[in-house]
């Protein structure tokens, strides 16, 4: 990597700093005239009007060429700065974020997938944002970063962790009940410590819990018991459950063939109490792993 990247938080902070101090500058010059002028030409000092100008064209010219430049100035640093934020410079390692109500995964080239993003600290990272549902916003404050993610639009943002540490990664966009639990973190770790973590567990597959976190089931349903925005795992299998089918009320045991309907077509049957807010998995989950999911589930009766 070239040392002379500028980051997005250095793209960000100088066009932040300099329309803040022209802002200050502005507000504090402003301020001192008018306060000195309702001093100075205080009507009990000059009860009638003493001057006569009409008009004055060198101040005409300089009030609209003046702040001219300077609004100009303000727009040319942002729109430098947009763009540094949109150019990844070369040799930018690829994610992508995949969001959802109300929990984020994160995939990597080699097939590896996590829930908080790891990355090399000091090396540019692209990340390419999907929603699998409604609108989120992908936000980590340290670098600076903000981007709507939209459903079926491609989009993406970059940064460079400058030193191993923890960066908080939030939902920016309010996406429904639990909004505030799409909370995860960056986590930049030093480059051979990353490399590391990317190899392993690369050939082992995925265990079933791993799997449900992956597919964003634990972002609402717990292993423990405790309550989410939809019904825990812990003790549902075999039991009986009331549930809404079309507008009405019944009673049906939990089995596999529930569960399986359950989260390919979780409006089917809802769980009384809950609300209807799952999106369906129809399509988006490979036969084997829904497999491997269900048996677990039935495991935790
Ligand atoms: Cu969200």
């Amino acid at each position: 990597m070239t040392p002379q990247i500028q980051t997005t938080t250095q793209a960000v902070d100088q066009v932040f700093f300099l329309i803040f101090g022209i802002s200050v500058v502005m507000l504090i010059g402003i301020a001192a005239v008018m306060v000195y002028f309702t001093v100075r030409y205080h009507h009990r000092r000059h009860p009638q009007p003493t001057s006569q100008v009409r008009s004055h064209l060198l101040l005409e010219i300089t009030w609209t060429v003046l702040p001219t430049i300077l609004v100009m100035a303000m727009f040319y640093y942002g729109w430098a700065g947009y763009l540094a934020l949109r150019n990844v410079p070369e040799g930018a390692m690829e994610v992508k974020a995949v969001a959802r109500m109300w929990s984020w995964t994160f995939e990597y080239e080699n097939g590896r997938a996590s829930e908080r993003l790891y990355v090399p600290a000091g090396r540019p990272v692209k990340v390419h944002l999907v929603s699998e549902d409604v609108l989120h916003s992908f936000y980590v404050p340290a670098f600076r970063i903000k981007r709507d993610m939209v459903p079926g639009m491609d989009n993406y943002v970059w940064f460079i962790a400058p030193a191993p540490g923890s960066y908080h990664i939030f939902c920016a966009e309010y996406c429904g009940t639990g909004h505030a639990d799409m909370i995860t973190s960056v986590e930049a770790l030093p480059p051979e410590d990353f490399t590391a973590w990317l190899a392993e567990a690369k050939d082992q597959a995925p265990d079933a819990v791993e799997l449900l976190r992956r597919h964003g089931c634990l972002g609402c349903h717990s292993l423990d018991g405790s309550r989410m925005a939809g019904p825990s795992f812990k003790g549902l299998y075999g039991r009986e459950k009331r549930v809404l089918s079309e507008g009405r009320e019944r009673t049906l045991v939990v089995d596999a063939e529930y569960l399986r309907r359950s989260i390919l077509q979780p409006k089917t049957d809802v769980v009384v109490g809950y609300p209807p807010i799952m999106p369906d998995y129809e399509g988006r989950i490979p036969e084997d792993e829904l497999d491997a999911m269900v048996e677990f589930l039935r495991t935790l009766e």
